[in-house]
């Protein structure tokens, strides 16, 4: 008896030994742009790149609705939002319903969830979890832990929160394979970096995109009415709302009671040794709208630049913090058994059109970076360009892990292309359903259609389609849905988008379209 049990208990351990641990990083609005591995324009990010040369980089990788809560939530279930109930930012999470968390404890498997949350819920089906209330904050973030307490620690949250994960990863019962799911609130609005990287990257300049000086016209009603304008919308100096000390005597400039209230809020929860500093680059900003009596386009050229720079400096904490973990993973003897997965909740727009922000199903914000590294599995170094979806996120980690995909789950398995079983999936078609409005940047809502060169938009509540070439036009600048030529492709199109709404049992607006 004695015999048999220890021979348990040791294929136990050597058949926990082999199922591999998922490491699963998501930023907040980090744009593929923004990381080396994608484009060397603007910023090198060493760690994250590390991850591409050791593991698959996916060039295609798209979400269902570019947005913050519902990026998550389908992280969660793999479902797309109408399924998973989470349309918008505003809408709490069911979390007692079945999810990731649910399956992989079931199957044995050590779950936490550290860092961004934003799902107006507490987590549920975790082993572990310690979030970040609402967006989080940059400095001193406060920290809800599983007792339910609102905490408070100390230091910059990219620093803070890759210390609870690494302090979770060293508590963890070493007998049994983890999946940690690690959400960065940075690079998100406002774009507050930590002193060391703002110090390097606020003397930086960075190339325009070509489309920065952008304006409306010709546009259909999406473009015209959205508030997305790094010019109108985005406020100064790390869009912090503005200082008023320096800018009071710019009259088009004056901030209003709320700017100041957040402007401080965010300056008193910086250091007091850096806080002086902080001021003094900000200044510098200030004076020279001053001086130069900087306005429009002149304003926007500058505007751009502060904004990448801060955005930069956030994204350059990030790439420090996957450094961090990596170094862990190969400290602890973790690498070779763990698929570590990079990506963000969405893209985001860098000054294209003007922008920032995301919503559209433009690629630039419908796109997310994708990395996966898992020794022994994925050949280093290798690139795929087939279509992929946030909703296939789940069920690709269970599939690592070896759990079953329940039915429910929309998205596929991405373990064959990361192991080269297969090169592109059967799925040929994208879908895409934004609907938040009113609330920021007032993007309409929208359907879309995504394939291989072509995509179709339809702005339901001001009955606009949009169709472009992205084989030809690949910044989505010219709408052709009038263009006789396309004729064919707009009624195939429809005809794909009608099924893709049947198969995925989304019927908001009700009916067929055309
Ligand atoms: C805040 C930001 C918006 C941003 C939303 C959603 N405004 O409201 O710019 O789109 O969050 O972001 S701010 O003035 O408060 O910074 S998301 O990542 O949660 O979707
Ligand atoms: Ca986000």
């Amino acid at each position: 008896m004695r015999l048999l049990v220890v021979f348990i208990l040791l294929a136990n351990a050597a058949f926990c030994q082999l199922r591999p641990n998922v490491l699963y990083i998501m930023s907040d609005d980090h744009d593929n742009d923004a990381i080396s591995a994608y484009n060397k324009q603007f910023i090198s990010t060493p760690n994250i790149d590390r991850l591409a040369k050791e593991g698959m980089k996916f060039t295609k990788a798209f979400t269902g609705n570019s947005i913050c809560s519902p990026a998550r939530a389908t992280l969660l279930t793999g479902q797309h939002s109408h399924k998973n109930g989470v349309k918008n930012n505003f809408t709490r999470f069911d979390s007692s319903k079945t999810n990731i968390a649910h399956i992989l404890e079931n199957a044995g498997y050590q779950t936490a969830v550290i860092g961004k949350w934003h799902l107006h819920s507490y987590p549920a089906g975790f082993d572990y979890w310690k979030i970040l209330p609402g967006q989080g904050l940059y400095f001193d973030p406060r920290i809800i832990n599983m007792a339910g307490d609102t905490i408070t620690e100390k230091g910059y949250v990219t620093d803070v929160i890759t210390d609870d994960a690494i302090n979770w990863l060293n508590q963890r019962d070493k007998n049994k394979p983890f999946v940690l799911l690690f959400h960065h609130k940075a690079p998100h609005r406002n774009f507050v970096p930590s002193l060391k990287y703002l110090e390097q990257y606020h003397t930086k300049a960075f190339p325009e995109p070509a489309t920065l000086y952008n304006d409306t016209a010709g546009h259909g009603s999406a473009w015209r009415i959205q508030t997305m304008g790094i010019l109108p919308v985005m406020k100064l100096c790390g869009d912090l709302k503005v200082d008023p000390g320096y800018l009071m005597d710019i009259p088009e400039l004056k901030p209003d009671a709320v700017d100041i209230a957040t402007y401080n809020a965010i300056m008193n929860r910086m250091p007091d040794s850096e806080r002086e500093r902080f001021k003094e680059i900000y200044a510098e900003r200030g004076r020279l709208i001053r001086d130069k009596k900087l306005a429009r386009n002149e304003l926007l050229k500058y505007k751009y630049q502060w904004y990448m720079q801060d955005y930069l400096a956030c994204v350059a904490s990030i790439d420090e913090s996957i450094g961090r973990i990596l170094n862990y993973l190969d400290e602890n003897k973790l690498s070779n058994n763990t698929a570590v997965i990079y990506t963000s909740d969405q893209g985001f727009y860098l000054g294209e059109n003007g922008w920032f922000d995301k919503r559209f199903a433009y690629d630039v914000s419908m796109q997310t970076p994708l990395i996966v590294r898992w020794p022994g599995y994925i050949k280093p170094n290798s690139v795929t360009n087939t279509l992929v979806q946030n909703i296939d996120f789940a069920p690709t980690i269970l599939d690592i892990t070896g759990t079953k995909v329940p039915p429910w789950m929309q998205g596929v398995s991405l373990k064959p292309i990361l192991t080269g079983k297969i090169k592109d999936l059967s799925r040929k078609y994208l879908y895409y359903h934004y609907y938040e409005f009113g609330k920021d940047h007032t993007v309409i809502p929208h359907l879309a259609i995504r394939g291989e060169q072509y995509k179709l938009i339809y702005f339901y509540t001001v009955n606009e389609w949009e169709l472009y070439d992205l084989k030809n036009d690949p910044a989505e600048q010219n709408n052709i849905i009038r263009s006789p030529k396309q004729q064919a492709i707009i009624k195939q199109l429809k005809t794909e988008l009608n099924k893709l709404r049947d198969q995925y049992d989304d019927h908001e607006p009700a009916g067929e379209l055309n």
